[in-house]
This record gives structure tokens, sequence and C-alpha cells, in this order.
């Protein structure tokens, strides 16, 4: 038996109360945090007479900025915070990024704070193949005359969940290590979190090994930590995000605009679809991150389905690995010879922990893209 949303409108709560799985929901509505009750907005449409409040967790990252420039641009969303974190390039390109792209988009009233420079136990390793020396392609633009606020990514997070439980959502579309962070420290906060949509993970291989996806292989640990911690999760990985590529028509349309963020998104991606020329692998201009901030914007551009997702730490050439499982039972590798105590037996009812978007429409999402970066929707 397949427990499969049919669409990601529901909640997991309102799927299992209408779903055939009898005993079985009812043992998993039990086991779901109260918060789910208390705030089922989780997966509602936002429109913009009511926008979702969102804090974006980011490593601009060409796409990074695709993604700032689009979640600015619409009204359907209300932009709490940037934080910013140290992936495709450390985190001292990722900040000023964060700040430049605030600026070039008029909104110097948004706080952006630094968060971590390293991954949790590991070294970092960046992208800057893909995403060039300075993260935005290579393209060259005036230092930020905005500031970061003074709290750290990890306090500016906490302050305002905590000020506004259930009510805002974190979207992360770098190496999870600052959101990690801030479950780790703060662990009651989980309840206070409506949903965390992660661009991250894939079932069906990685980008950076053939195991791992980029943000994953990044900061695994961090990411088994926002996996474990009991928020609801939708996961947005390279199953789709590897379905929406920039096209040079896409390109030439943010190029004609006059619009500031058209030219600079123009720019940017003018640049990273010539690195596509040179060479590099075509998905370097697959749009993760905006299509990520574009699902809260329109739920119908995404399929999702109820998966349990364990992120592999441990493996020498799977570390990042998102595994996962449609259905109990849930194993773990076949126990060794000599462990004590033996591996107990696998769980036969299944938990799922997220919902991980197994469908796209791509022409739908630049659809809603290029229109909001132009100025033109
Ligand atoms: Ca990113």
């Amino acid at each position: 038996m397949t427990l499969r949303l049919k669409s990601g409108t529901h909640t997991r709560r309102e799927f299992l109360a209408t779903s055939a799985v009898g005993a079985l929901a009812a043992n998993l509505v039990g086991a779901l945090p109260a918060r789910a009750a208390e705030n089922p907005k989780g997966s509602t449409t936002a429109s913009p007479a009511t926008p979702r409040r969102i804090i974006i967790d980011t490593d601009p990252g060409v796409d990074d900025a695709m993604a700032i420039f689009l979640a600015l641009r619409s009204p359907e969303l209300k932009v709490e915070a940037i934080t910013a974190v140290s992936g495709n390039v450390p985190r001292e390109l990722t900040l000023p990024n964060a700040l430049r792209l605030a600026e070039i988009a008029g909104r110097t009233d948004i706080p952006i704070a630094g968060g971590a420079s390293v991954p949790l136990v590991r070294r970092l390793i960046t992208a800057k193949y893909v995403h060039g020396v300075n993260g935005l392609g290579g393209v060259d633009f005036p230092a930020p005359t905005l500031k970061p606020v003074a709290e750290s990514a990890v306090e500016l997070i906490t302050r305002l969940i905590r000020a506004n439980p259930g009510q805002i959502t974190i979207v992360a579309v770098g190496p999870l290590t600052n959101i990690a962070t801030v479950l780790r420290a703060d662990p009651a906060i989980a309840r206070m979190i409506p949903e965390i949509v992660i661009m991250g993970g894939s079932l069906s291989g990685g980008n950076v090994t053939p195991a791992a996806e980029f943000n994953l292989y990044v900061d695994p640990e961090a990411a088994r930590i926002v996996f474990d911690a009991g928020v609801p999760l939708t996961m947005v990985g390279l199953d789709v995000t590897e379905k929406v590529l920039l096209r040079e028509e896409h390109v030439r349309l943010l190029e004609a605009s006059n619009d500031k963020v058209s030219q600079a998104a123009g720019k940017i991606m003018r640049a990273t679809l010539n690195r596509a020329h040179h060479g590099i692998d075509a998905t370097v201009i697959a749009m993760h991150d905006p299509l990520t901030v574009a699902s809260l914007i329109d739920p119908k551009l995404l399929k999702l389905a109820d998966y349990y997702v364990e992120v592999e730490t441990e493996g020498e050439f799977t570390a990042g690995m998102t595994v996962g499982y449609a259905h109990a039972p849930a194993r773990a590798s076949a126990p060794y010879a000599n462990a004590n105590p033996p591996q107990p037996d696998p769980d036969l009812s299944f938990h799922p922990n997220a919902r991980v978007a197994v469908g796209v429409d791509p022409e739908r999402f630049f659809n809603l893209l290029i229109p909001r970066l132009t100025g033109n929707s």
C-alpha cells in the first residue's frame, strides 16, 4: 500500500483523516505534533490579500538571486528576513550578495543577517564552477551600501519565529547549517514553525555525487537534524528542479526590460548560460531555488507525495543522499554480525516526514518567473 498525496493542497492531517488506511492513520494522527492542528494553514494558497510570511535562508548563488528577486517581487509573499549561509560560495560572499540583491530590488527594509561560515562538522565545499568566483556568475555589481543587522542569522530567525509562533515559513535554499543550528539550540521552536520548504535532496540521484544533491552534500549532518525535527517539511529536490531549465529566450526577455531587477537578473543569467555553453553540465541553468519560492506562490506548480526521508550521513560515497520511503517498512542497512544489541526489526507502520515534489509544470513556472522579474506581471 502506498500513501500518496493527490495534491499539495491537503495538510498531512487532512490527508490522514480522509485516507482509507484506518487504524494506521489514527496512529499517525496521534503521533503528529500538536502544532499541525493549531496551524493547519501550512499548505494553503497565499494571496496578495493574505501574504505568506517567510524567512529566506540562502547562499547566493545565481539561482538564489532569481529566487530572492522572485520573492521580493511577489505580493503573495512577505519576506520577513533574509539570512545568508555558506554554500555555493563562502559566507563572506553570500552575505554581501544578499545585501546587493535586496538593494537592487529596492527592498532595503528587509533585515539581512549573516549565518554559518562552515558546515556543522565538515569542511566547506563550494560550487564556484557553477556560480562564478563571486557567486553571481562573475558579474560585477557595486558593493552594497545596505548593512547586515547586528544579530546573527540564528538569533534573527529564532527571535522572529518566537515572536510569531505558527506564522512564519522558512524557505531554505542553501545548506541547512543555519536552520539546524536554530533547531539544535532551541528545540521547542520546532513547534512554532508551520513549515520548512527545502530546496535540496533528490529521490533520483545527485548532482555533486551520484548520490547527493549539493545542499545536502555540503552539510548532511545539518540536513539530518532538520529532517528529524518534526517540523512539516516540503522537499523540492532535483527530481523537479532539473526539469526547469532556463533557456536563451528567457534571458533575452530579462535583458530586454529596462527594469533594474530584470537587468541584473539578465546579466547574471547570461553569464550562467555562457558557462553552460562552455562545457559545464547543462543543468547549471536549472532554476532550483526560484522553483522552490514559486511553489509557495502557485501551489499547483508541483505534484507532491508523502515520503519518509532519511538523510545518509555515514556513507563514504553517499553522505548527503536522501533516502525516500514511499511506504513501510523503512529498513536500515543489515546489521553487522557482531552488532550488540542486534538491530531492531523494521518499523512496519509508515511515518512520512516530508512532502516531496515528484512532478512539475515547467512552462507554468517560467510564465510566473519571467514576468515577475521583468516587471510585466
Ligand atoms: Ca541556493
